[in-house]
C-alpha cells in the first residue's frame, strides 16, 4: 500500500453524537483516495467513523509501515495527534490535512507530521507521497502547498498548490473503500431513513469573519448538473437511500445553476427527499419553490443574531429581515427550517441578545441550534480578538472551541441567554395553541423570569 488515509473521529467515543446518530463518511480523505487510485498509486481508507482506535494502532503497529495520511478539524485535533504518535512509533511517514492543519503548521509538525498539506488534498499528495517514499526530502521544496522541517529543524512552506480548475475532472469519493450500507443503515434505524451526503461545489466567496477558508480559499468552483445527478442516481441505484445530504456551504449559491440541476432530476424522474445550507439572501420565491419540487424538506440558515448591528459586524452580508423572510417562503412552500445562532461575537450587549430572542419568536424556525462564537485560527475573527484569546488546554489536547476570551460575558450569562430564548419562544408557540396548559405556561413564565434575573446577575461577569 502506497498510502493509508484516515481521520480521527470515533464515534462511538462520543456520547454526544450517539444520542444524534446522524453519521456521514468523511468525503475529503474519500476523494483523496479516488484520486490517487486514478493516479495509479494504491490508496486505502481506514475509517474510524465505526471503529476504534486500538484496531486502528493495531492495524498501525502490525505495518508494514508505509505512509499514513490523517484528515484534521479542529474537534479532532487530540485524536489526530494521538494517531500521528502511534504511527511515528511504529515506523509510518505522516501526513496531516484539511481544514485545521494549515493554521496550526508548527503544532502538527512538533506533534509529529512529517509533512502539513495546506488547501486541496489531491495533487499535492500525487506528489508527495511518491517523495516520501523514496525518502527525498529535497525534492519537498518543489511540492506545492506543503510545509515541513528540515533535518536542522527549520520549517519550509512551499508556494501555494493551486487549485483544480475543473472539479468535474476529479472521480467520484471513493465510497467502496467505507462501510458505506453501515452509514445508511445507522440514519434508517435511528431515523427512519437512510441518508447519503454529496457535495455539488467547492468553496465559498462570502466572508463572514468566524468562518474557515482555511482549504478553498474564497473560491467557488461548481460541479455539472448533470455530473452531479449522475453521481445522486448512482448512490440511489447502490443504497437505497430515503433521504440525501446535499453538504455544500451554500447550497443555492448559484441559482442558475439550482435551475439547471432540477431540470436534469426532472428530465431523469429523479426526486430524492433532501436537506441542504443556504444564506437567507439566497433563497428567493422561484428559489424555493425550485427546492420543494425538487424533494427539499428542511433548508438549514445561518441566522446567527437578531440584531442587524451584530450581522454587520460579522460582515455576513444579510439582513435579519432577508431570514425573516426566507423562513416564511420555506413554510409556505411546506419546507421546515432550522436555524443556527450564535451567541457572544464581538460586542453583542444585552439589547442584541433581546433582538435575537424577539427574532426567532417572530420568524419562528421548526428548529434552532445556538453556539457562544468561537474564533478558529486563521479566521478574521480571531485575528481581531487574538490579544485577548486564552486556550484553556495545552494544544494537543484542547480544540479552538475551548477558547475563552478575556472580558467577554462568562459562559454563565450565555446559558442565561439560551435559556431565556428557548423559554421565550416555546411560550410564545405555546400562546398560539387554544388547548395551552396552564402549568405548562406558568412554568415558562417562571424560567424567562429566572433567566432576566441571572442576565442581570451575571451582566458584570467576565471571562477571566
Ligand atoms: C460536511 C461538514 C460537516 C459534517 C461532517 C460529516 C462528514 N463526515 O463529512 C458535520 C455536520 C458532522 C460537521 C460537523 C462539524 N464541523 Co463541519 N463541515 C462540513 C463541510 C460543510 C463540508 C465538508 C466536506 O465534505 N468538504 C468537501 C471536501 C472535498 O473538502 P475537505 O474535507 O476539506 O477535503 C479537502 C482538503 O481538506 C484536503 N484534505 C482533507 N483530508 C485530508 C487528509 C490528508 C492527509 C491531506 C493531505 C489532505 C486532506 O483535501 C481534500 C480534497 O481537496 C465543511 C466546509 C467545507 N466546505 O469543506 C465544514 C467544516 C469542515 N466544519 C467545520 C466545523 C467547525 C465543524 C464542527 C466543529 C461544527 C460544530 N460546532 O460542531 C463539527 C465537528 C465535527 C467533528 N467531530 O469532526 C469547519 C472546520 C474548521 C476547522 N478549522 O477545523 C468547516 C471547514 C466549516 C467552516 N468553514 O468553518 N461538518
Ligand atoms: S458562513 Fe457560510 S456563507 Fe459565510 S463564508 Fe462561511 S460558508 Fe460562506
Amino acid at each position: 500500500m502506497d498510502i493509508l488515509l484516515t481521520h480521527g473521529y470515533f464515534l462511538y467515543e462520543d456520547p454526544k453524537e450517539l444520542q444524534i446518530m446522524k453519521p456521514y463518511p468523511p468525503l475529503g480523505i474519500l476523494y483523496i483516495c479516488s484520486h490517487l487510485r486514478k493516479k495509479g498509486l494504491s490508496a486505502d481508507v481506514f475509517d474510524s467513523t465505526f471503529s476504534s482506535r486500538q484496531q486502528l494502532w493495531n492495524l498501525l503497529r502490525q505495518g508494514p509501515p508505509s505512509v499514513l495520511g490523517v484528515y484534521a478539524n479542529l474537534m479532532t485535533r487530540s485524536n489526530v495527534v494521538e494517531i500521528l504518535r502511534v504511527a511515528k512509533e511504529s515506523g509510518w511517514k505522516t501526513i496531516v490535512g484539511g481544514p485545521e492543519p494549515g493554521a496550526y503548521v508548527d503544532e502538527y509538525l512538533a506533534a509529529g507530521a512529517d509533512a502539513v498539506v495546506i488547501g486541496e488534498g489531491e495533487i499535492t499528495l500525487e506528489e508527495l507521497v511518491p517523495a516520501l517514499q523514496a525518502r527525498a526530502l529535497e525534492s519537498l521544496r518543489q511540492i506545492d502547498g506543503i510545509a515541513f522541517r528540515t533535518p536542522d529543524g527549520a520549517i519550509v512552506r512551499t508556494r501555494p498548490r493551486e487549485q483544480i480548475k475543473d472539479i468535474d475532472t476529479q472521480p467520484w469519493p471513493a465510497r467502496e473503500s467505507v462501510d458505506m450500507a453501515r452509514y445508511v443503515e445507522v440514519w434508517r434505524q435511528h431515523h427512519g431513513m437512510g441518508s447519503v451526503s454529496l457535495i455539488t461545489a467547492r468553496g465559498c466567496p462570502y466572508h463572514c469573519r468566524w468562518c474557515s477558508h482555511e482549504v478553498f480559499g474564497k473560491t467557488h468552483r461548481r460541479r455539472k448538473p448533470a455530473s452531479v445527478a449522475d453521481e445522486l442516481e448512482w448512490l440511489i441505484d447502490r443504497y437505497q437511500p430515503q433521504m440525501a445530504w446535499m453538504a455544500d456551504d451554500v447550497f443555492t449559491i448559484h441559482h442558475g445553476w439550482l435551475f439547471q440541476y432540477a431540470g436534469e432530476l426532472k428530465r431523469r424522474g429523479l426526486k430524492l427527499p433532501f436537506e441542504c445550507i443556504s444564506r437567507a439572501d439566497r433563497l428567493n420565491p422561484q428559489v424555493v419553490e425550485t427546492l420543494a419540487e425538487m424533494g427539499c424538506f428542511r433548508v438549514w440558515i445561518g441566522s446567527e443574531s437578531g440584531s442587524q448591528r451584530i450581522l454587520d459586524a460579522m460582515e455576513r452580508g444579510v439582513t435579519v429581515d432577508q431570514v425573516h423572510t426566507a423562513v416564511s417562503l420555506c413554510r409556505s412552500a411546506g419546507i421546515q427550517t432550522g436555524m443556527f445562532l450564535m451567541w457572544g461575537y464581538e460586542g453583542e450587549e444585552l439589547s442584541d441578545i433581546e433582538a435575537t430572542v424577539e427574532h426567532v419568536k417572530k420568524t419562528d424556525p421548526d428548529i434552532f441550534f445556538t453556539t457562544v462564537a468561537y474564533p478558529i485560527k486563521g479566521t478574521p475573527y480571531f485575528a481581531e480578538v487574538a490579544e485577548r484569546v486564552e486556550g484553556l488546554r495545552v494544544w494537543s489536547e484542547g480544540s479552538d472551541r475551548d477558547f475563552r476570551i478575556r472580558n467577554r460575558h462568562s459562559r454563565q450569562f450565555y446559558r442565561f441567554a439560551d435559556k431565556l430564548l428557548r423559554s421565550e419562544v416555546e411560550l410564545n408557540r405555546l400562546a398560539h395553541k387554544p388547548d395551552a396548559d396552564d402549568a405548562a405556561i406558568a412554568a415558562l413564565r417562571n424560567g424567562i423570569a429566572e433567566a432576566r434575573c441571572g442576565l442581570r446577575a451575571t451582566s458584570n461577569e467576565v471571562e477571566a
